[in-house]
């Protein structure tokens, strides 16, 4: 485990002493919402071990896209599905949710079902996932965000790697040295920043690979917004990141989410540090 218990147990109590869990039983039924503003439904239901505490749903017409029936089961925490969340909602696709609270997890049954005995865990139909890049890669995959050909493909995945090396020196920082390491993890930032600033400043589209956003950019954009919380300047020095995060975060879906109460509540990690 990630060492984030306490303060992620104090979120879950927040959550569902506020809510009601269990008060409407009849929330699984989906729903089409074809008009904007409010992009998020809460809705609120017991499900054996698990919690469903809220469900994105997009707006975007039907006509636009196949329905799928993503599930994804996690904790309270942006955490690792922050970009694949962007990418379903970029693409106008539903997003079931099954909130875990550590609670729930403690009791080792659902610990004990997952393959690798962690979460995230990604339904689409009867494919079942684990591993949040495997997920970016198969939402990639469907949603036309894994480049047009071979080559390009390979240079997002090769961007991709680059991020999850980031993402796991951040996490590292964040649940094992938080206290005594983040003034030398931001001032070590600029380096593991730069190699992306190369490729976006040389970049004609504004993404990392070709001429379309791919799952890859979800992923780095959803790691800079970390940065940006860890380290309000960490972009100043960086203009090619600072307004690929900006034009990332104005897409219309991007934004809608972004802006999203019941997305803007999750805490980024487990343990209350960001
Ligand atoms: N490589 C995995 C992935 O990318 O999905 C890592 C998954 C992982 O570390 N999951 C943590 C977990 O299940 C939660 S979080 O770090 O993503 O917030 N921890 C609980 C446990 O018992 O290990």
């Amino acid at each position: 485990m990630s060492g984030w218990p306490s303060g992620l147990r104090r979120y879950v109590q927040v959550v569902v002493s506020s809510g009601g869990v269990g008060s409407n039983p009849t929330s699984d039924k989906k729903t089409d919402l074809d008009s904007v503003p409010d992009q998020c439904n809460r809705k609120w239901q017991t499900r054996s071990s698990l919690r469903t505490v809220w469900k994105t749903q997009l707006s975007v017409p039907t006509q636009f896209y196949t329905m799928s029936s993503y599930t994804l089961t996690y904790f309270p925490v942006k955490g690792r599905c922050g970009a694949l969340k962007m990418m379903l909602a970029d693409n106008g696709q539903q997003l079931k949710e099954n909130l875990v609270s550590i609670e729930d997890w403690m009791k080792g049954d659902l610990k004990g079902s997952c393959l690798f005995g962690q979460l995230p865990k990604l339904e689409d139909g009867d494919l079942v996932l684990y591993q949040s890049n495997a997920m970016l890669r198969h939402l990639g995959r469907k949603h036309d965000a894994y480049g047009k050909t071979v080559c390009e493909a390979s240079r997002i995945d090769m961007m991709n790697d680059s991020v999850e090396d980031l993402r796991l020196k951040y996490i590292k920082m964040i649940y094992q040295e938080y206290d005594t390491g983040k003034e030398a993890y931001c001032k070590d930032l600029p380096n593991h920043l730069k190699p992306f600033e190369c490729i976006l400043s040389k970049s004609k589209s504004g993404f990392l690979v070709g001429e379309k956003i791919s799952f890859a950019d979800y992923n780095l954009f959803d790691l800079l917004l970390n940065h940006k919380t860890l380290c309000s300047t960490c972009l100043d020095a960086f203009p090619a990141l600072k307004s690929y995060v900006d034009k990332i975060a104005a897409r219309p879906k991007v934004k809608a989410l972004l802006e999203c109460e019941s997305f803007k509540k999750l805490p980024i990690n487990g343990n209350g540090k960001q």
